[in-house]
């Protein structure tokens, strides 16, 4: 089945230098890119796209940790990929949530790490399936940023301005 998938390039990478080699990686799928940009991430972001571990013990650290504070740098990178079976082939090439558990050879395996407080910190984020893969690219994503019609839309008029949003 051909379906979107959001991928992040979390701060703790970019302090790596690790965007070329995570886009190589990924690239050797040959899903194919639909969006992309450098995001500022605001605590309320976070917070909408981690609001499934509010409640967990981590949930400041997580929410520090995409917001770059441990990284000194208050960004992400945004992609969209598309294409056949996306979320499964990246989530594989991912890895574990845990990077100690991720295989070696997959990008958490090879570049995360437990930081002493406890905190993940492994290096992408991907979306685990098409229900939240659908939530996530539209909270990070306007539909004119895509370069495909993903989910239904509506315009929106601000003054002289006409706009795409989700529906
Ligand atoms: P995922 O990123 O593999 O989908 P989620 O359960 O959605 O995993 O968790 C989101 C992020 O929160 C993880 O990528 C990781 O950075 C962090 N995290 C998840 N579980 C733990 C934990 O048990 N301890 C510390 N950090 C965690
Ligand atoms: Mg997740």
């Amino acid at each position: 089945m051909e379906e979107a998938v959001l991928v992040l390039i979390k701060p703790d990478a970019l302090q790596k230098n690790l965007t070329g080699d995570i886009l190589s990686r990924i690239s050797s799928t040959g899903l194919e890119i639909i969006g992309a940009k450098v995001v500022k991430v605001s605590r309320e972001l976070a917070e909408t796209h981690y609001a499934h571990l509010r409640d967990k013990p981590f949930f400041e650290d997580v929410i520090d940790y995409i917001c770059g504070k441990q990284h000194g740098r208050n960004k992400v990178i945004a992609l969209v990929y598309y294409g056949e079976d996306a979320i499964s082939k990246l989530r594989a090439l991912a890895g574990k949530t845990n990077p100690e558990e991720a295989d070696p050879t997959t990008i958490r395996g090879a570049y995360g790490r437990i930081t002493t407080k406890g905190v993940y910190e492994n290096v992408v984020h991907v979306s685990d399936s098409p229900e939240n893969a659908e939530k996530e690219i539209k909270l990070w994503f306007s539909p004119e940023e895509l370069i495909i019609d993903l989910y239904p839309t509506r315009t929106q008029v601000e003054g002289s301005r006409v706009h795409k949003v989700w529906a």
